[in-house]
């Protein structure tokens, strides 16, 4: 079955909360996760001017072609009350295909490789942790070496939660 990697985040609420929401909605929605990254609290990429994200990364065994997981993934968003006011502003929750096996697709609505994947340090350093061998089809280097030569300088750790993070329900 094909290997799709997803990437999970959000920075308003309780973020850990909906991480954890997300993960249960995609085994039960997408397929079996084989794999989690660490959650890491990374430095808000595109409009600096906002909370610090949580960032995880998924991989799942998944039965459904590319357009039928992005379909699931909306479901998912819509459920977990994704409000999103502009592009590469604050949300609830967002969940991004990175990778689906090693397959290239670019339509209007999806494109896999994620675009942004190179570039994004939040999105290759729990990629890495999972996935540091996989290839990336089009570039023809592999995940660890991307992560090598990312110009991304936005800092990316572990999380630990302390107590009173992350506790305000939603
Ligand atoms: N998502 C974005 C824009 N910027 N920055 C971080 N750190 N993490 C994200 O998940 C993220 C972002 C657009 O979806
Ligand atoms: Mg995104
Ligand atoms: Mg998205």
């Amino acid at each position: 079955m094909p290997l799709v990697y997803l990437l999970t985040g959000g920075n308003i609420g309780n973020r850990l909360l909906k991480l954890q929401q997300a993960r249960q909605l995609v085994g039960l929605h997408i397929g079996s996760i084989l794999q989690t990254s660490a959650v890491y609290e990374t430095a808000p990429w595109g409009n600096t001017r906002q909370p610090p994200f949580l960032n995880q990364v998924l991989e799942v065994e998944t039965a459904l072609p590319p357009q039928e997981v992005l379909a699931q993934i909306h479901r998912i968003e819509k459920k977990l009350g994704r409000i999103r006011r502009e592009k590469w502003g604050q949300r609830t929750i967002d969940i991004d295909i990175l990778l689906y096996d090693l397959e290239v697709v670019e339509t209007e609505k999806l494109t896999i490789p994620h675009p942004f994947l190179p570039l994004r340090r939040f999105a290759l350093t729990p990629l890495a942790e999972v996935a540091a061998q996989v290839l990336h089809p089009q570039l023809h280097l592999t995940i660890e070496q991307l992560l090598r030569q990312c110009p991304d300088a936005l800092p990316v750790s572990v999380y630990h939660p302390r107590a009173a993070d992350d506790l305000p329900a939603g």
